[in-house]
């Protein structure tokens, strides 16, 4: 990439073209194309295994797999969730024709802050979805404490937190059921994609129904399920970036070094460090600009460095609770969310991925620190 070139936040993990040809010439000649073809069930078991986690149902995208765990947990009422994530966190919540029910954050991990869920249990509480953010693991142990008190589902939105690990275990254990996506600015993708971990055979049978349209045989429809199965193209596809997904997770290793190194005595400027016991996928590099410490404000920086062909992104801003649809949720007001509300302003996410050059990381850092 020349200096001339725009760095983009993220750019999709591809494998070699001629590797896919083939597997294209073998969808070909199979005319097997999608409906849960051989792709499918290889992709299924060879993530189960890198992930490791025993049942794992691929979707279409990372949206579905939302809908669908609240469909499969027969979520209704309020569901607790974070305002600071992509909208698709809380459009499932409404999709369902529950009412989502914002938590502030907490500004270590920028997860849902599990000192402030307990305020917002009401009778109508049936579920908590926090997301891991940045691939960073929320605190699942006091979550989970609360939700056994309460009698609650939780399901985590893990679409950022492939291949991450706490002590050991797959952070996609934790709860009732998580979901990923695998879209193209993640770390590992399948151009569109995602799926849904869940606990058991059972569970995994009834969510693979409702991933195609609630069907149970040729002529049994069980429940009223929907079409977001994965096809043979994005399995395969997903079948060879696997085998590149390690190599890249420590390319992004390398950069958030890089960034660490060069930021850390910036004055205004946070980032998150590695969490011990943690098994980190680097999804994302965000720094948080204290505009009084810093001297320029966050969009000040944003646009200084767009200006220069630096295309970070404000994940996560705006918030999704003053998005029309749910500002007007008492939960939404800024007033319950001042964490999340600060976070917001101050945040940018560097171009984090495998792609980078040198340079451009160079540049990156000239743009904060110069
Ligand atoms: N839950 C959470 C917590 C999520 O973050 C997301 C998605 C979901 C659920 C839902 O999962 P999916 O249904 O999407 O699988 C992107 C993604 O579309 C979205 O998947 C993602 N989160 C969100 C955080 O970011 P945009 O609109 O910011 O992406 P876009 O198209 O502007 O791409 C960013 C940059 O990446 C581009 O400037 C260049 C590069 N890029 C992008 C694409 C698509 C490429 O180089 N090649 C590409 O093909 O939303």
């Amino acid at each position: 990439m020349s200096n001339t070139e725009n760095i983009f936040v993220t750019s999709p993990l591809l494998p070699d073209l001629n590797e896919f040809q083939e597997l294209l010439k073998e969808i070909w000649d199979s005319k097997r194309v999608t409906n849960n073809g051989d792709f499918h069930k290889r992709l299924e078991s060879a993530l189960s295994e890198y992930l490791k986690v025993p049942y794992i149902s691929l979707f279409t995208n990372g949206t579905l797999p939302l809908l669908t765990a609240l469909q499969a947990l027969h979520v209704t009422g309020e569901v607790i969730t974070t305002p600071y994530s992509f909208v698709a966190t809380t459009h499932a919540i409404w999709w369902n024709g529950c009412r989502p029910v914002f938590v502030d954050i907490d500004p270590t991990n920028c997860g849902v802050d599990p000192d402030k869920i307990e305020a917002a249990i009401t009778p109508r509480t049936t579920a908590i979805m926090p997301v891991h953010c940045y691939g960073k693991p929320c605190d699942t142990e006091r979550i989970q404490a609360i939700a056994d008190k309460y009698g609650l589902k939780v399901i985590y939105d893990a679409a950022h937190a492939f291949g991450v690990e706490v002590e050991g275990k797959s952070i996609l254990s934790q709860g009732d059921m998580s979901t990923l996506s695998f879209h193209a600015t993640k770390v590992y993708n399948t151009a569109e994609g995602g799926a849904l971990v869940v606990k058991d055979a059972e569970t995994k049978k009834r969510v693979d129904y409702l991933k195609n349209f609630g069907f149970a045989g040729e002529t049994e429809v069980v429940a009223p399920g929907i079409n977001s199965k994965m096809d043979e193209i994005r399995a395969a596809l997903g079948l060879l970036n696997l085998k590149l997904v390690d190599e890249a997770i420590e390319k992004r290793h390398q950069v958030a070094i890089r960034y660490r190194e060069a930021l850390r005595n910036v004055k205004g400027i946070r980032f998150f460090d590695d969490m011990p016991g943690v098994k980190h996928n680097y999804s994302y590099f965000p720094v948080f600009v204290n505009a009084e410490e810093y001297g320029m404000t966050r969009d000040e920086l944003y646009f200084k460095m767009k200006e220069h062909g630096v295309l970070g992104r404000r994940y996560f801003y705006p918030l999704i609770s003053t998005f029309s649809t749910y500002k007007g949720l008492p939960s939404a007001s800024p007033e319950n969310l001042p964490v999340a509300t600060r976070i917001a302003d101050e945040v940018i996410c560097l171009p984090m991925h495998h792609g980078l050059m040198e340079r451009d990381i160079d540049k990156v850092i000239e743009n904060i620190v110069g």
